[in-house]
């Protein structure tokens, strides 16, 4: 399961419901020209937490029946609501997606002994494997070296999508499972996180930068690290317009530039306004 995923994005009409043509654009978009080697399906990127059980289904249902055995496929199941990320771990799994991940449970202050019988619920009733999806900034769950350890003392818990920006953190959780998978979660710090040894990443940006993304790894493996440091500051060029300008809602509107219909993102994200559309278009120009 190693390498550069996208996460990938939603497309949504203005209703707000699923586009799938612009979907099913997507994936094909980042298979043939991102030349990603997987998708996390029904991350934060695609607006998730802000859909119905039966549209995240449909979403998996699109993303795999495009992408068939071209791409490495991740679905994202985690929700605070446990018996629905069971339902969907078992639907996905049905599907045939080879891998789950789920974000640690948030808003409620969960303890660690229920965030670990979430992980194993998970894992126990779907019968496959699992990335942890820590996402700290966003959900207020930190763990440990040791809990992070507790968890993937279980052998179908194969990983850590690592999210965070404690780099003192990843080098202690790298050095402790250096046989368990950890992907670097915030792609300004992709280089980095390469450098202290993660066998990939997953990002929103990647659906537009994911070739930049890709000289970046390829440099570090060729020991180039000031090839690699120029292309983190190109990157990271991109990433601050990205954030500046509304994260999801410009990544969509470039990707409409390329005739990808990844639309619009859902309520209560607002469209962009005419100016911010305007720079989302200026930034395609130059970057894509
Ligand atoms: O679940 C997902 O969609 C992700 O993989 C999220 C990923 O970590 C992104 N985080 C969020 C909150 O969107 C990053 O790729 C992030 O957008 C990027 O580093 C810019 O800050």
């Amino acid at each position: 399961m190693k390498g550069l995923y996208s996460a990938l994005l939603t497309p949504f009409d203005k209703n707000g419901n699923i586009d799938e043509r612009g979907l099913r654009e997507l994936v094909r978009y980042n298979i043939d020209v991102m030349k990603m080697d997987g998708l996390y399906v029904g991350g934060s990127t695609g607006e998730n937490f802000m859909i119905s059980t039966d549209m995240k289904k449909e979403v998996f249902r699109i993303v795999i029946d495009e992408a068939k055995d071209d791409i490495k496929l991740i679905a994202q199941v985690g929700s605070i609501n446990l018996y629905e990320s069971v339902e969907l771990g078992k639907y996905v799994t049905d599907l045939g997606y080879k891998c789950l991940s789920a974000v640690t449970p948030f808003y409620y202050k969960f303890n660690f002994a229920e965030i670990k019988n979430y992980y194993e619920t998970i894992v126990r009733e779907t019968g496959n494997k699992m990335v942890i999806y820590s996402i700290p900034f966003l959900t207020g769950v930190n763990m440990n070296v040791a809990q992070f350890g507790e968890l993937l003392a279980n052998p179908n818990i194969i990983g850590i999508k690592f999210t965070a920006g404690d780099f003192y953190l990843l080098e202690r959780v790298r050095k402790a499972f250096p046989d368990k998978l950890i992907f670097a979660g915030f792609d300004e710090m992709l280089l980095p996180a390469l450098s202290l040894g993660v066998d990939g990443a997953i990002g929103s940006t990647y659906n537009v930068t994911g070739k930049i993304a890709r000289e970046i790894v390829d440099l570090v493996a060729a020991k180039d690290l000031e090839g690699a440091f120029k292309k983190q500051n190109l990157l990271n060029d991109i990433i601050e317009a990205l954030l500046n300008n509304g994260l999801y809602q410009t990544i969509k509107t470039m990707l409409e530039t390329q005739g990808v219909h990844a639309g619009e993102c859902r309520l209560p994200m607002l469209p962009l306004s005419e100016e911010k559309k305007a720079i989302a278009v200026e930034l395609a120009k130059k970057y894509l």
